[in-house]
């Protein structure tokens, strides 16, 4: 492979990607993989941990989610967790072999009270020596600053799929507001976490799209999550047909081709996952994953089996810190 296949593009056209997607599938998978040894340690998995902080009564539509208020899932909201559940969860992720540990609330944006809250969560995971991840919603930039100065490693926030096709599935906020948002993490210097949700019903020329605004950012996301469609009953979203699971192989590698040095996550749907299709994610060019047996509010493969399978593929836990310089 080409010293080509190492540079770092952010003018990608969208024949370019679509291209990529029509490769027979060896090649495409031969040119990923490869684009990936160059960059990383390939037997090496980044592994985070999540933790809800808060749960449900979200008043954001999201067609998907089974936080908004909107959608009949039967979920139980909680209040913001006390900073000691926090730290017991981010010690058990720690121990069990996790480097970050991303918290996740149900907001449209926090409040300033609920800001400082959640600062006081990052300082103490953070005191434990752990990477840092939070997902809250739509920030001000002097949000995100305050945020930078507690010390946050990275800020989560999805641009969840195309911009075509983002309408029919969120009405309460728009794409432009998810691009600001990153807009003011990225300005305050935090690392910026987003990518997606395959299996929508998305076409193929929207994951394409989606890769497209991840890729022409000003700068790549650091982490690109790639989730498949977690389907809870309740949702509009519920009962829709499956991605085929090349399809969703094939994203990951596209990922991995036009943001050759992001990690590339293996975030939501694993458990509906074999382990030979998630290898093949791995071989493809993703190297992160959530562990520990829950997401936000629905399941993950048991930590059990997860180990069980990085044994059987010879795939070690990345140990360094990626936000270490
Ligand atoms: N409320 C905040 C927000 O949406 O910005 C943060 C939490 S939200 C649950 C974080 C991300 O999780 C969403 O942007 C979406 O990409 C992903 N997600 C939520 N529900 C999902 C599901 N059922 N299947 C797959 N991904 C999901
Ligand atoms: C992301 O892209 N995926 C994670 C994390 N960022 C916050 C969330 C997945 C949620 C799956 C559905 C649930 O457990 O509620
Ligand atoms: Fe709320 Fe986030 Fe769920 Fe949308 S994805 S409903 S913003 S918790």
């Amino acid at each position: 492979m080409s010293n080509k296949s190492n540079i770092v593009r952010n003018d990608w056209k969208i024949e370019e990607i679509e291209s990529l997607f029509q490769l027979p599938f060896n090649d495409l998978i031969y040119q990923s993989h490869s684009i990936h040894r160059n960059n990383f340690n390939h037997n090496e998995v980044q592994v985070s941990t999540l933790l809800s902080i808060k749960t449900g009564a979200c008043p954001e539509d999201c067609s998907y989610c089974s936080q908004s208020s909107r959608n009949d899932t039967g979920l139980e909201r909680e209040r913001l967790l006390p900073i000691h559940e926090v730290v017991d969860a981010a010690t058990l992720a720690k121990n069990n072999g996790a480097t970050r540990f991303c918290m996740g609330a149900a907001w449209r944006n926090p409040t300033e009270k609920s800001l400082d809250h959640v600062i006081q969560m990052v300082e103490a995971v953070k005191a434990l020596d752990m990477e840092t991840c939070v997902t809250l919603g739509m920030l001000k930039p002097q949000q995100a600053e305050k945020l930078k100065a507690s010390g946050l490693d990275y800020y989560n926030h999805n641009l969840d799929t195309s911009p075509e096709f983002y309408g029919s599935v969120i009405t309460t906020r728009t794409y432009q507001e998810r691009l600001d948002t990153l807009a003011h993490v990225r300005n305050a210097g935090i690392n910026v976490c987003s990518g997606g949700i395959l299996g929508m019903g998305e076409t193929q020329r929207d994951r394409a799209r989606l890769l497209q605004e991840l890729a022409n950012l000003p700068e790549h996301p650091g982490s690109v999550p790639i989730n498949d469609l977690v389907q809870i009953k309740g949702t509009p979203l519920a009962g829709i047909d499956n991605l085929d699971p090349f399809e969703f192989i094939r994203t990951v590698a596209v990922a991995r081709i036009i943001m050759p040095k992001a990690y590339v996550r293996l975030s939501a749907g694993r458990t509906e996952m074999n382990d030979e299709m998630q290898s093949l994610c791995f071989f493809a060019g993703a190297n992160s994953m959530f562990y520990g047996e829950r997401l936000l509010t629905t399941d993950n493969p048991e930590e059990s089996h997860d180990k069980q399978l990085f044994a059987r593929l010879g795939i070690q836990n990345e140990t360094r810190k990626v936000s270490a310089p």
